[in-house]
């Protein structure tokens, strides 16, 4: 009685947040059946939700900033750079086996030669995009040419998916799925611009102090932010969750799309077999105590689908719960965010190989390597926000010769999945500055006997 008493008063917040999740499920399906509202009631349902995304959206910016920038100054570079070379090495390495674990299994269940594929038809305006067209995307958004435009968008969206028509059985659906791509911030520009800023500053000694020093205060004061609006969060999350509820059209479709739901499981078992294994043989610390520390942020993920925009819980989770050092977050956090996702490659992995078994097309040995690698690459390129990795999935399947228009296929069911593969994007993520922390343990334990400065601050 009296354990579990202190255990929700301890994590008061997942328990509002998990409760407020069934409480807006609940709610969704009870104005889903009974339909009490009107139409325009309907729209003003999801805009406590919508605040709540607004708010997130709204720290990203100084959150990112502040944190990249004390987070690289605080360490001498020499130490930054191998603590960064340690996090690229495990995304890099994670984003494979996610490749790899997902390629196996879609090809030994088959889940697409089962459908009839005449039952399914799929129109649309085909984009036109290359491998190396994203890459050079990726470059470009690396170097932002105008740091404040940087701010509130991406320097060029590779393509957009104009209009998609899909055809299953009696249900005709027609699609938008416009600049998924580059809505948002050019997270990866900016930095860029802070690693390379926070390089500087460090290396300027006495009048270098004086930016650190507002940066980190900067950074404080954001962190306080945050756990405001995480009071919010229950409201806006049951009402975000119920919105989406009434808004879903066609359950019938999801009937039909085995694949997709089959990703969801190899998803799972991403999430707790090979992410916790590889935590477990690095740290050698029980790494379910690890996710359950993150639960705050995996539940955020599920719900809002966007990795930037859970960055602020996650920074909470990985240094309140997990107690990682702010060293290692502050560095971590923000680039895996944008560039770690091992969802979303696993998901565009298996659902090109779907797409080929639909068509019953066969695939050999080189297409397959083809695809893990233009997997990892979309998976890069894919901006941390909803349905982002639905878009660049059209590089995948024009790498190996297969329509680009299917991905169609799979817009219908997205929006579910696109939640559970941000999940594993923002899990690999956290796991990584697990990682990076117990590697990088020499040179953080140097450091505080050189400078014998808090973690927190070093002033
Ligand atoms: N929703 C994404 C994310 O934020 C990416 C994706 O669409 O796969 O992680």
């Amino acid at each position: 009685g009296a354990n579990l008493r202190g255990l929700v008063r301890k994590n008061w917040l997942l328990v509002a947040t998990v409760v407020s999740v069934l409480l807006g499920i609940g709610l969704g399906v009870l104005v889903r059946e009974f339909e009490p509202l009107s139409h325009l009631n309907k729209q003003y349902f999801g805009f406590p939700g919508e605040l709540l995304m607004r708010m997130l959206k709204m720290v990203i910016l100084p959150l990112i900033i502040s944190s990249m920038i004390t987070g690289v100054a605080a360490l001498d570079s020499e130490v930054s750079g191998k603590i960064g070379l340690r996090a690229v090495t495990y995304y890099f390495s994670t984003t494979i086996i996610a490749v790899i674990l997902g390629i196996i299994l879609v090809m030994s269940i088959k889940p697409g030669v089962s459908q009839e594929p005449e039952d399914i038809d799929r129109s649309g305006t085909t984009p036109n995009v290359t491998t190396v067209d994203t890459l050079l995307d990726l470059l470009r958004n690396m170097f932002p040419e105008n740091l404040v435009q940087a701010c509130f968008q991406q320097v060029r969206c590779c393509f957009s998916l104009p209009k998609c028509i899909l055809h299953i059985s009696n249900i005709t659906k027609e699609y938008n799925i416009i600049g998924a791509y580059s809505d948002g911030i050019n997270v990866l520009g900016l930095i860029v611009f802070c690693v390379a800023f926070g390089l500087v500053i460090g290396k300027m000694g006495e009048k270098g102090r004086i930016l650190l020093e507002f940066f980190d205060a900067l950074n404080e004061a954001t962190m306080k932010l945050v756990q405001i609006i995480m009071c919010y969060m229950p409201v806006g999350i049951l009402f975000l969750i119920a919105a989406k509820i009434i808004e879903v059209e066609d359950w019938e479709i999801f009937k039909k799309m085995a694949a997709p739901l089959l990703c969801i499981h190899l998803l799972v078992i991403h999430a707790t077999v090979c992410l916790p294994l590889i935590y477990f043989i690095i740290v050698r610390k029980n790494p379910y105590t690890f996710t359950l520390g993150m639960a705050q942020a995996l539940v955020t993920a599920l719900m809002i689908s966007s990795s930037s925009a859970t960055l602020p819980v996650t920074f909470r989770c990985a240094e309140e719960n997990n107690r990682i050092d702010k060293r290692i977050t502050r560095f971590v956090l923000p680039v895996g965010a944008t560039i770690n996702m091992d969802g979303t490659a696993l998901y565009e992995a298996v659902a090109a190989i779907f797409i080929a078994q639909l068509n019953d097309y066969s695939l050999d040995v080189g297409q397959i390597v083809t695809i893990s690698i233009t997997a990892t690459v979309a998976s890069i390129g894919a901006a941390g926000v909803p349905n982002a990795g639905l878009v660049t999935m059209v590089i995948v399947l024009t790498a190996v010769g297969l329509p680009a228009n299917d991905v169609t296929l799979i817009v219908a069911v997205d929006w579910l999945l696109d939640r559970f593969r941000t999940m594993i994007n923002v899990l690999g993520d956290a796991y990584g500055a697990g990682i990076v922390q117990k590697l990088s343990k020499m040179e953080l334990e140097r450091m505080d006997l050189i400078s014998d400065v808090d973690v927190a601050n070093p002033f």
